[in-house]
This record gives C-alpha cells, sequence and structure tokens, in this order.
C-alpha cells in the first residue's frame, strides 16, 4: 500500500545535489513513488478511503489488493465525505484507484455532495480492480475548513474502487 511519509529538514541554501540514502535492513526495503519539498510542516493530509466520515451507496470491502481496505460497489450518484479537512494552500488531491474501464469521474466539492465543485478526476482503465494507479488533479484554491466531498459520476455500476485518497499543500 502506497502511504505518504514525511520529515523536516534542516534549513539549507543555494543549490544542491540532493541523496536519498536508504537504511534499515537487508534487501528490499520499500518502493518509492515520488519525492517533494513543501514549505508546509504539514504538506499531506491522507486517509484511507474507507476512513469517510460519511458515505452514499458504497461498500467498505477489506480485500483490497493492495492490502488494507478499500471503498467498493461505487455507482453513478454515490459518494464519500470527510469533515473539517484544513483547505489553506491544497493544490492537488490524488486518489488510489484500480478501474476496468475509462471515462467515469470523481468529482471533488466542498460541504455537500452538491456544494462547490473545486476538480474532477477522469478515471483511467488501471487493467482492472486489482491494478490500481494514482489519479490526481489539481484544485481551485479554497481557504478556511471545509468537509470534503468525492462524488462519483459515469455510467454503468461498480465502476472503479478506491484504495485512499491524499491532499497536498
Ligand atoms: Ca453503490
Amino acid at each position: 500500500m502506497w502511504k505518504p511519509v514525511t520529515c523536516s529538514i534542516t534549513n539549507t541554501t543555494g543549490t544542491r545535489d540532493i541523496y536519498l540514502v536508504f537504511t534499515g535492513g537487508t534487501g528490499e526495503l520499500f518502493e518509492l513513488l515520488n519525492f517533494r519539498f513543501s514549505q508546509y510542516s504539514t504538506p499531506y493530509f491522507y486517509s484511507l478511503a474507507t476512513g469517510y466520515s460519511s458515505g452514499s451507496g458504497v461498500t467498505k470491502k477489506t480485500n483490497c489488493s493492495e492490502g488494507g481496505k478499500k471503498v467498493s460497489n461505487i455507482d453513478p450518484g454515490d459518494w464519500i465525505a470527510f469533515n473539517s479537512i484544513a483547505m489553506d494552500n491544497a493544490f492537488l488531491v490524488t486518489t488510489r484507484v484500480a478501474s476496468s474501464t475509462s471515462g467515469n469521474t470523481i468529482e471533488i466539492r466542498t460541504d455537500s455532495n452538491t456544494g462547490t465543485l473545486i476538480g474532477t478526476i477522469t478515471v483511467q482503465n488501471t487493467g482492472g480492480t486489482t491494478s490500481w494507479v494514482n489519479h490526481p488533479t489539481g484544485i481551485s484554491a479554497t481557504t478556511g475548513t471545509h468537509d470534503l466531498y468525492f462524488v462519483f459520476n459515469g455510467t454503468g455500476s461498480n465502476m472503479f474502487d478506491l484504495n485512499w485518497i491524499t491532499l497536498e499543500y
């Protein structure tokens, strides 16, 4: 299961070559998807999709092929919401999706399932419901704390599954 990890760094000036040195054991320690700097002390909000505060029409399942849990039974009009999310400086939302079809969407809205639309993710065909791909989208600048809704739209039933979501600041 992919998950963000963070650390603070010592104030450093100028242009440098940055080395990521992997330690802690023998053999394959872990895998690394990407790497970035943030000026904020809390650069991520991360949750399993199943950690939603409220939801409609979806099912939590424990048989995620990446380990952990997933949100399944996602049909057009279903949604999940995460309450009281700090939105200041949030610029990117990523969802970890598995899908055997393409073109269905995840609308990101504030405060209700019909609230202000701040971003839309178009889901790719990832190769099936055990093949997981990160789906990011930039979001409109939003200030303050909001309940964040992920509203699922498209055609058919069981459109895709969701493993986790992140916001980046
Ligand atoms: Ca459903």
